[in-house]
């Protein structure tokens, strides 16, 4: 996770995330071993290869951000436990990928720096387990809110909010107007409820998975709620411009695919530079929505989605 030019309060923050991107890998990994071992069949390759291969791990890191955000002082640190819940948005991530990457969608050779998920087990193994990485993330919220003691409320609080954000209205409803807009003119409107469906939604999520494992009261939840909103905005046109900017090297997978699967995209519609000027806004935005939350991670990771180079 690089910056331009860094300060020495940001080269901090950058080793922090970077110590937190480790300690999720750390947490995803045990969790995976636990759910995915007994696992038998063919399932299980593909399941262990989805789960491995490490991505940016953006997800759990604004749920551990906002439940230090808003949880007691004395637990600042979170237990591995909290680490392990963290990861269940990470693993809904994951399933979204291996069947975005599907030849029935985007087709793509190239995911994380590795063969997708289908390329190296066959499409018919990758649809099965990209679609168990579903139960198996909700599972993962059974088990860790059990074993935190949450009252069981908050644990169905929890299950709900990440299958909102999955589903219909969320992340999968995104992807269908997604596809409906390959066939069809997209203006500008149309194109951020896109992204605000397909990527803005589990963004949002989690971060209000960690403010609710972290009781947050209303006022903080709604404020993260406005961050993620206009941080996932913000993600997802700075995606669009390292579509057009990146390389395969840096981004782990093909660059300029928008332009090769004829999708609109931000630079497509406001040129680069507007683009990068509406990122930037967004990013600004995310941190106004803090209001008195001023965390200084969640002050960093808005800066982050729109410097970062992959
Ligand atoms: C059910 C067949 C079927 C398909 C559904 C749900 C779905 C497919 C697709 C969702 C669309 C999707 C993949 C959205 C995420 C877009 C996005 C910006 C991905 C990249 O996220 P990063 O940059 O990736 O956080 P890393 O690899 O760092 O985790």
């Amino acid at each position: 996770m690089r910056r331009i030019a860094p300060t020495a309060a940001a080269s901090r923050l950058d080793a922090f995330i970077e110590r937190e991107r480790v300690r999720v890998d750390e947490a995803l990994a045990s969790a995976a071993a636990e759910i995915v071992s007994p696992v038998g069949g063919a399932l299980r390759a593909p399941l262990e290869y989805a789960l491995s291969t490490s991505g940016k791990r953006l997800r759990p890191i604004l749920f551990l951000s906002a439940y230090r955000a808003v949880a007691a002082p004395s637990d600042v640190d979170p237990s591995p436990t909290v680490y392990r819940l963290a990861c269940a948005a990470e693993i809904v991530h994951t399933y979204s990928l291996v069947h975005d990457d599907l030849p029935s969608m985007d087709d793509d050779d190239l995911r994380r720096g590795r063969a997708t998920v289908h390329r190296v087990h066959g499409v018919a193994p990758a649809m099965l387990a990209g679609a168990a990485l579903l139960p198996i993330a909700m599972e993962l919220i059974v088990r860790e809110s059990r074993a935190l003691g949450f009252p069981p409320e908050r644990g169905a609080l929890l299950v709900r909010e990440l299958c909102r954000a999955a589903g219909a209205d969320g992340m999968v409803g995104g992807q269908l107007l997604d596809l409906e807009a390959e066939r069809r003119v997209v203006d500008e409107t149309m194109l951020e409820a896109i992204h605000r469906a397909k990527t803005g939604a589990l963004l949002t999520a989690s971060l209000r998975l960690g403010a609710i494992a972290g009781d947050a009261p209303e006022p903080a939840l709604e404020a993260l709620t406005h961050y993620g909103e206009a941080l996932g905005l913000a993600f997802q046109i700075a995606d669009d411009i390292l579509d057009v900017t990146g390389d395969a090297a840096s981004l782990g997978k093909e660059a300029g695919r928008d332009r090769e699967l004829r999708k609109a995209s931000y630079p497509s519609l406001y040129g680069l530079a507007g683009a990068q000027s509406l990122a930037r806004r967004a990013a600004n935005e995310a941190k106004q929505a803090l209001g008195e939350l001023r965390s200084p991670v969640l002050l960093a990771l808005a800066d982050y989605v729109v410097e970062r180079r992959s």
